[in-house]
């Protein structure tokens, strides 16, 4: 070939490229102008705290070419918070940080953390979220169609209700008591003997208030954020029976929309905000003589704590259910999460 025909050759083949690769610019140009992140609470909680974060360690790190707006109330699905793992899937939210509670209904191996009494302190959730069970559930919510990023964490569900303390499964007889909408919880709570009911979280605190619902379990910073004290729940049982971590996810389609620079800089940043909203989470609840529960009977709740053999009772109550649900939720999975939990450091 001769000089003159190579380069021109060469000319035309670099100009196709140039052409054919789109620029940052021309991909951005395809990005939407706002992100829906979508949430069941608001900044005032750690868990909506943790969407803020998120969404201002993106824009920080993707220069503002992805610029997330908050939804707290699951407000894109009209409150409906069960329905929001299906919305992801299909595009009506664009990314979100979800209860594993409320997406349960849809990925049946995340009602693992809905198992009573499964893990017994911080560094059993720890031990799961940050270890193979971890990785494991990824892996499935990757396969159920959405991207995985980062953990984080609602809190231990206490339970608190309105007529009288609770120290024994009898205490609780017939107290109507809300639930999520998971089946789960209505075993759990039949089998200690409440009259469980289920309802959405926009709908339970009007229920509180009217006196519709005696009682209600939820994390200490939701029972503060929501200051449910003054919507009659004046005795609280510190049980710790479940904890419900929050996965912050991204649409497929959505992703595969950014630059591979971009998905990893929304990655980092879910990772980060993911470790600052589980610190906010814990907060007056780790530190020696839990603070937090100090501010809580400040404001005339009476707090029952539980002796080991107290909790033990309720420990037996629910071994039905975690019988009934453990081959549901796969065998293999709680088995590894059981020896995950053995082998943690505290
Ligand atoms: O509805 C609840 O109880 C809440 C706010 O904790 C969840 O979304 C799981």
């Amino acid at each position: 070939m001769k000089l003159r025909t190579f380069l021109a050759t060469a000319i035309a083949a670099a100009t196709t490229l140039v052409l054919s690769t789109p620029t940052l610019a021309q991909q951005a140009s395809n990005y939407k102008s706002e992100y829906r992140m979508s949430l069941v609470v608001g900044t005032a909680f750690p868990w909506g705290k943790g969407g803020e974060i998120w969404a201002n360690k993106v824009k920080e790190k993707t220069q503002g070419r992805i610029n997330i707006k908050l939804y707290p109330g699951v407000s894109l699905i009209q409150g409906d918070q069960t329905r929001e793992f299906s919305a992801l899937r299909q595009g009506v939210i664009d990314m979100a940080i979800g209860s594993t509670i409320n997406w349960s209904p849809q990925v049946k191996q995340l009602n693992l953390f809905s198992l009573p009494f499964l893990m017994p302190d911080y560094a059993a959730i720890d031990a799961l979220t940050q270890g193979e069970v971890g990785k494991q559930i990824f892996t499935i919510l990757d396969k159920a169609g959405v991207v995985p990023l980062a953990w984080g964490e609602n809190g231990y569900r206490e339970l608190t209700n309105s007529k009288h303390a609770v120290r024994t499964p009898a205490d609780l007889k017939g107290l109507k008591i809300r639930i999520v909408g998971s089946p789960l919880f209505i075993d759990t709570f039949t089998a200690l003997g409440a009259n469980p009911t289920q309802m959405s979280w926009a709908d339970a605190q009007p229920a509180f208030a009217s006196g519709a619902v005696d009682g209600q379990e939820n994390p200490m910073s939701i029972f503060t954020a929501a200051k449910l004290q003054n919507v009659g729940q004046k005795y609280l049982t510190m049980w710790g029976y479940i904890a419900d971590p929050l996965v912050f996810v991204v649409n497929k389609e959505v992703w595969n929309s950014w630059t591979p620079q971009d998905r990893e800089a929304v990655r980092q940043a879910a990772i980060e905000a993911g470790r600052e909203e589980i610190m906010i989470a814990r907060k007056g609840l780790v530190e020696p003589g839990q603070p937090l529960l100090k501010d809580i009977e400040g404001m005339g709740v009476t707090i029952t704590h539980l002796t080991p053999a107290e909790r033990d009772a309720f420990v037996k109550a629910t071994r039905s259910v975690y019988n009934k649900w453990k081959p549901q939720i796969g065998n293999a999975l709680v088995d590894t999460a059981e020896k995950a939990i053995a082998a943690r450091k505290h």
